[in-house]
């Protein structure tokens, strides 16, 4: 009975004092096009390597007054940091730090009784508190999706103070886990904005192409609150659309719409439509594509058509600036060189990467496979792990279920099979078809290998009969060397599936010459020569439906020590560092040009 009571009291303690975890849940869609006040700019930061801000309450920003008082710290007159950006690219010393920073800025805000208000951040990375007004009101762990904190009763009309803590450190139960191929950039690296809606807004909305009709628009609105018989709206001007439907009594209202004469989204005539939405007090515009997406045996239709995926990675970073990128113009400079490529579809590798990318890959006419990072070493025993990652897929999948261009959720990234494997990355499935059960889903596998007695590469993973395509990276004549000669390299692999080469290449520094037919000449030379024979090995792939060569532009790794060579980045890019294009990317543009 005692021991009971404590149980109860210490619950309701925890329940007290524990602070709001951030999850998908509290997200609301399409931030862009709400009515938000930027807070990007100058933060004021703190570097706290050994953990002394919390304990020390430092978001309290005091001053000292009187003759006794003093304070250890102050954000007035320090160091100073861009928001959005990582840490890691603004100061020399920052280049490696895993650890701590705080962050602090002032804000002020025309106070309205009639708004509820938010604060939103793209993204931080790793895990963050968030404090206003010295108080601490959310944590969020995941470093590439988004997270808001309801804060109306918390707001001043001046002088707010915002302090973000954000930790980069590495940990075995974190995703991605200790060791990965890419910069663990630290810090507030995406957008920040100050949201307001009405009292009752609209939280969520899902409008997209029926899975198998081309002229039926399935719609489904959520209300912030479980309000049944509430009027909503959807207009589509140009396809002179505009009803009404009515609420539940969970707050939500569906309804499926007939259309004549849809032009419908494509990579070679991205069209989109504006699409407005609006309850009795709210209202939300978005520009949205309609397009058709299915399997059927081993072919992928794109509007009822056979598509050939020509598609290629990036890391969310400008090579030049060795740091992520963040803002519209980083996107337009990444994508357009895709686009020079000849590719109609981009992996954003490994991670869900900013809005501005998935936005205006949509508008220039890619299709996107998004994933979140269960990228190799993942704790695939630790439940809160599995939890996590759980969160961290309904995060993606809320912010992007309404961009057509998505076309996969990848689910996981060269992972082994086992037993916790399997039950982990079922629930990830259950977690995006719980939101979104209309995208196909992917994961990509490292395990082909090449069986000498049938003389056959093969791969073993009954897992593939959970997905809609298998992806496969492999890396033959870097890290595999050739068993046979490329043109009698043939395969059978989840030979009842469409497949997609997800990773291949090798790695060359830019403007270096050598042997054609040595690894060791890191030349450009051989990465050429490497992708031909990758180019005449797929020939022998019946199943194949699409190649993603690892990578467009070199990137930055912590995994690549070879002084001359390397120096810190994964030199597999098919243009370099600083943005020349390697010989390898001549090929690889004239393979995509005569796919038709
Ligand atoms: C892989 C990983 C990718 C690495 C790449 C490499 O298989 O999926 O993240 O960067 O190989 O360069 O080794």
């Amino acid at each position: 009975m005692k021991l009971t009571k404590t149980f109860i009291t210490s619950l309701i303690l925890l329940l007290i004092f524990s602070v709001q975890e951030l999850s998908a849940q509290d997200l609301m869609t399409n931030i862009y096009g709400r009515n938000v006040q930027s807070l990007n700019g100058k933060w004021d930061a703190i570097i706290d390597l050994y953990d002394q801000g919390r304990k020390n309450k430092i978001y309290l920003n005091k001053k000292a007054e009187g003759k006794t008082d003093f304070y250890e710290y102050s954000f007035d007159h320090g160091l100073r940091l861009n928001v959005p950006s990582d840490w890691n690219s603004q100061m020399p010393e920052l280049k490696y730090y895993e650890g701590t920073v705080w962050y602090a800025r002032k804000f002020d805000t025309p106070r309205n009784a009639e708004k509820r208000l938010f604060l939103y951040f793209g993204a931080v990375s790793y895990r963050c508190r968030i404090y206003l007004n010295g108080k601490e009101i959310g944590k969020h762990e995941g470093g590439f999706t988004p997270f808001q904190i309801e804060v109306t009763d918390l707001v001043k009309e001046k002088d707010n103070f915002l302090a973000v803590e954000a930790n980069n450190t590495r940990t075995v139960d974190a995703i991605p886990a200790m060791a990965f191929d890419w910069w663990n950039y630290g810090g507030i690296t995406r957008d920040v904005f100050f949201v307001s809606t009405p009292g009752v807004y609209i939280k969520d909305y899902f409008i997209q192409l029926d899975k198998d009709k081309a002229n039926r628009i399935d719609a489904q609105v959520k209300l912030s609150e479980n309000s049944a018989n509430a009027n909503v709206q959807i207009e589509i001007p140009e396809l002179t659309i505009k009803q009404s439907f009515t609420t539940d009594n969970e707050g939500i209202a569906k309804i499926s719409i007939d259309v004549k004469k849809l032009e419908r989204w494509s990579p070679e005539s991205p069209k989109l439509y504006k699409v407005i939405v609006s309850s009795d007090n709210d209202r939300i515009e978005e520009m949205i594509g309609f397009r058709n997406l299915a399997v059927k045996g081993t072919e992928v239709y794109l509007n009822d058509k056979p598509i050939f995926l020509k598609s290629i990675s990036f890391h969310e970073e400008i090579p030049q600036r060795k740091g992520r990128a963040f803002s519209e113009s980083d996107a337009v400079m990444l994508l357009s060189e895709a686009k020079a490529l000849g590719c109609n579809m981009i992996r954003l590798a490994h991670y869900p990467q900013n809005e501005y990318i998935v936005r205006t890959a949509e508008k220039m006419g890619f299709l996107l496979w998004e994933e979140i990072p269960i990228w190799q070493g993942i704790d695939f025993e630790n439940e809160s792990t599995k939890l996590k990652a759980g969160n961290m897929i309904k995060e993606m999948v809320m912010r992007d279920k309404n961009r057509c261009a998505l076309a996969f959720w990848g689910v996981a990234n060269e992972t082994q099979p086992s037993a916790p494997r399997n039950e982990f990355l079922k629930y990830l499935i259950s977690c995006c078809k719980e939101i979104d059960n209309t995208r196909l889903i992917v994961a990509a596998f490292d395990l082909v290998r090449f069986n000498r007695e049938k003389q056959l590469f093969e791969m073993d993973d009954p897992f593939i009969d959970n997905l809609d395509v298998v992806a496969i990276n492999k890396y033959m004549g870097w890290y595999h060397a050739w068993p046979l000669a490329p043109e009698k390299a043939v395969w059978n692999v989840a030979p009842n599936h469409p497949l997609i080469i997800s990773e291949f290449g090798g790695e060359a520094l830019y403007g270096q010459s050598g042997d054609a037919e040595v690894v060791s000449s890191w030349s450009e030379e051989y990465q050429e020569k490497l992708f031909r024979d990758n180019l005449t090995m797929f020939k022998n792939i019946p199943n194949l439906r699409g190649t993603s060569p690892w990578i467009l532009f070199d990137f930055r790794s912590p995994f690549r020590f070879h002084p001359t060579n390397q120096e810190d980045w994964n030199r597999k890019g098919l243009v370099s560092d600083q943005g020349y294009r390697k010989k390898a990317w001549y090929l690889m543009k004239e393979y995509y040009d005569n796919i038709k």
